[in-house]
């Protein structure tokens, strides 16, 4: 427990609750990168293809996050969408190495931002570009393009390269998540 933790665990303030869905491709690094951010007393030393779906649990300074860490293979897509009506944020993660798959990734991009439950919802997007440590890995301004996400107007959203296994990256996406959901009214 840091500092400002156990300092608001004393006072008694409880954190702010959120609930976050992570999604994008099977092996893009989701379940590698959720692990990474739990306190290393509650990671897993073996990450497996996720089944449907599992909810994990970390948190910074000021915020409790739940995780719904749903699975990417093409068999479970469609149970996505029955979680983004609970969902405060989103997190997506491209593997940046799978060239190939960009635009798979895209297509299930633009079914999120058009679908009724997120269209008209204020919903912040942190977009991982995961993998950077594999020497053929596109850079996040590639992925950007590739993805068209200058286009998302409706969304606040923000991109990272990152590297699930060392946790590189990875501070910088969840500040600027928390950022966003502090300034939201919950
Ligand atoms: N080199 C490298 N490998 C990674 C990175 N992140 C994850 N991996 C590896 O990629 C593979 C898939 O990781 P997972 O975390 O299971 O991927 P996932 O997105 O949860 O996959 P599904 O649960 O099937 O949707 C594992 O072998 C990880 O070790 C990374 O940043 N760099
Ligand atoms: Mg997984």
């Amino acid at each position: 427990m840091g500092l400002f933790d156990k300092l608001t665990s004393w006072l008694g303030i409880k954190k702010k609750e959120v609930n976050v869905l992570c999604i994008g491709l099977d092996n893009s690094g989701k379940s590698t990168m959720i692990n990474q951010l739990k306190p290393s007393s509650a990671q897993s030393q073996d990450i497996v293809p996720t089944i449907g779906f599992s909810v994990e649990r970390f948190s910074t300074t000021s915020l409790s996050f739940t995780v719904f860490d749903m699975s990417g293979q093409g068999r479970y897509r469609s149970l996505w969408e029955h979680y983004y009506r609970d969902a405060q944020a989103i997190i997506f993660v491209i593997d940046s190495a799978d060239k190939m798959r960009i635009v798979v990734a895209k297509e299930e991009l633009n079914a999120l931002i058009t679908h009724p439950d997120v269209k008209s919802k204020r919903m912040p997007i942190l977009f991982f570009t995961n993998k950077m440590d594999l020497p053929d890995s596109l850079s996040s301004v590639k992925v950007s393009q590739m993805m068209g996400l200058e286009n998302i107007k409706s969304k606040s959203w923000h991109i990272c390269a990152s590297n699930a296994l060392t946790g590189e990256g990875l501070k910088e996406g969840v500040d600027w998540l928390q950022d966003q959901i502090r300034s939201m009214k919950m």
